[in-house]
């Protein structure tokens, strides 16, 4: 038998919570359906591309006094995109509802994300399998993948895998794009009238997957904590040795919830946040000159360390940058079948075929980059046309200019300090952690309402749990249609209809909370070490909340 970490062994025997109506039992629930709803933007485009799911109603679950028994239901489950803490308790709580629905129900796992469900890769779970997977981190129950679903080809053999294996039901746990694609097949399954359902659970470490009936998307509890944990063991070693400036780029794709949760926690000396630099159109000029400012007050104080920190995503949100990419994304799009281009085996080469298209202001921001950054930029983007930020090192490209500017400020007699930086990029490090006791339940939860939306026959619905910072037996379970989060936006060079984002509010109460400390963390030390999540102990310690939940719920019951 393969060996266990202690804590492997006491997390397997961990039992996970569940809503109270869902801890009533699967086959004794009520299902109460609220009014019609709408996308949240391009309404007309989006009901007539999803003719079929469109407009359905909001549902939840409460308990039910009379109980009945489920038909016999063949599921399939697949993980998509990156990582995050707990998919594999979404998959044990999809099992153990599944089964508890009835005992002759089976739930296959299609292997390497939606490409298993095209190629028919695909495992049967049985009790052994999954109880070795209970309130583990990672997704190697099954593999993840970006495969994205999309044309007719894809469909008709998903469907033709489905009905090999008699499946009725697929679930797809995923971020943004992966439920764009569950709420693509489930339009496709009910216009060629397969019976198929389709059922998405919202993952990602993100945190961008979120409304008013999405609290926020699993994984994003444990990697925030993840990340505060290592970014105050870096603040201590900083105030310690008191001779680096640490960089620390924080993962988290587009938005900066990640950043903005990991600095509340640890209260860093510097903090990005990308939608500010959009809004305040802040050219990476002024970045560097607001990081460089605080770097010459520091140093007036005799203190040449401190930590910043800089969300993954910045790069697409400075003006001048985002307008660059955005040229740079179609022109891209546009070469996807030019051999020269996608032959080229040099940046060099790749870049003399897209310098002459790209409009001539864009071009010169292009070159002002430093080389390492250019070629990033030219790195192929994802199967859903982003770009991929994670390979950008923003983090590098701040501190290179920032070294040039501070030079430029000695010799001007501005600047008295030692700049010794040293870089960082948390973001793998947090996606596969073990799940805190937060997402251990909130994912279990998850799966099991999955499987309650399927049992009342629902399609293109995302499992929601509801009202979080609560204890979980008071948590609400049930669905959100998936049509109502889309909207049309640009992907490839062409218009299509994805679920959107949700981005850092900045006339919310978390960024807010950032906003009025900023000053006093930038200069006083005030920096706040997390620890390791803990998963046994005081609830003090282990059931702690984000500082994103805390203050969006607050201010959600306070207008209630
Ligand atoms: P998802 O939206 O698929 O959950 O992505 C999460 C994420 O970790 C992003 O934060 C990050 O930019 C990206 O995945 C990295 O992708 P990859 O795993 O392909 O390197």
């Amino acid at each position: 038998m393969e060996k266990l970490s202690p804590l492997q062994i006491e997390r397997l025997k961990y039992q996970p919570k569940l809503p109270e109506s869902l801890a009533n039992g699967i086959n004794s629930l009520d299902m109460v359906e609220g009014s019609a709803t709408q996308s949240v933007r391009d309404q007309e485009q989006i009901q007539n591309l999803f003719k079929n799911t469109y407009g359905k109603p909001v549902i939840t679950f409460k308990k039910s006094s009379s109980s009945s028994v489920s038909d016999v239901r063949n599921v399939g489950v697949i993980l998509s995109g990156g990582q995050a803490p707990g998919g594999h308790n979404v998959i044990a709580g999809l099992y153990d509802a599944l089964k508890q629905a009835n005992s002759a129900n089976k739930l296959y796992g299609f292997l390497g994300g939606p490409s298993g469900i095209i190629d028919g890769k695909y495992v049967e779970f049985d009790d052994k399998f999954i109880d070795a997977y209970r309130n583990t981190g990672g997704f190697d129950i099954i593999g993840s993948g970006r495969t994205k679903l999309e044309t007719e080809e894809q469909f008709q053999k998903s469907l033709e895998v489905c009905k090999k294996l008699n499946i009725s039901a697929v679930v797809i746990i995923g971020g943004d794009d992966s439920n764009t694609n569950a709420a693509l097949l489930a339009e496709w399954f009910v216009t060629h009238n397969s019976g198929i359902q389709v059922i998405g659970c919202p993952k990602t470490i993100d945190g961008d997957l979120k409304n008013d009936q999405i609290e926020i998307s699993f994984g994003f509890d444990t990697a925030t904590k993840t990340y505060a944990e290592l970014i105050g063991n870096i603040q201590r070693d900083a105030n310690s040795a008191k001779k680096y400036w640490h960089f620390i780029k924080i993962m988290g794709r587009s938005a900066s919830h990640v950043a903005l949760e990991a600095a509340l926690q640890t209260q860093p000396n510097i903090t990005l946040i990308s939608e500010e630099v959009e809004e305040k159109k802040m050219s990476l000029e002024s970045i560097i000159n607001y990081m460089c400012d605080v770097i010459v007050r520091r140093a007036d104080m005799g203190k040449n360390f401190g930590i910043a920190v800089v969300p993954e995503g910045l790069i697409e949100f400075i003006p001048e940058m985002k307008s660059m990419i955005s040229n740079l994304n179609d022109i891209m799009a546009s070469l996807e079948n030019d051999p020269d281009f996608v032959n080229a085996t040099t940046i060099r080469d790749k870049f003399d075929i897209v310098e002459n298209r790209l409009d001539p202001a864009n071009a010169k921001v292009y070159n002002s980059l430093p080389a390492l950054i250019k070629g990033q930029l030219l790195a192929d983007r994802d199967p859903h046309g982003n770009v991929q930020v994670s390979k950008i090192e923003t983090e590098k490209l701040l501190i290179e200019m920032i070294s040039t500017k501070l030079d430029k400020l000695k010799s001007q007699g501005d600047y008295i300090g030692k700049f010794n930086p040293q870089s960082h990029f948390f973001g793998y490090e947090g996606r596969c952690a073990f799940p805190s006791n937060f997402d251990a339940d909130y994912c279990y939860s998850l799966g099991f309402n999955a499987f309650a939306l399927i049992n009342f026959g629902l399609t293109g619905y995302l499992s929601s749990v509801r009202n979080l910072t609560a204890p979980a037996s008071e948590w609400i379970a049930g669905g959100v249609p998936l049509t109502m989060m889309m909207n049309m936006e640009k992907r490839h060079g062409e218009m299509k209809p994805v679920i959107q984002k949700a981005l850092v509010k900045l006339d919310g109460p978390v960024f807010k909370q950032l906003e009025q400390n900023r000053e006093d963390w930038a200069m006083n030390d005030r920096y706040l070490f997390p620890g390791a999540i803990q998963y046994f102990g005081p609830s003090s310690v282990c059931d702690v909340t984000t500082c994103t939940l805390k203050l969006e719920r607050s201010k959600e019951l306070a207008n209630v």
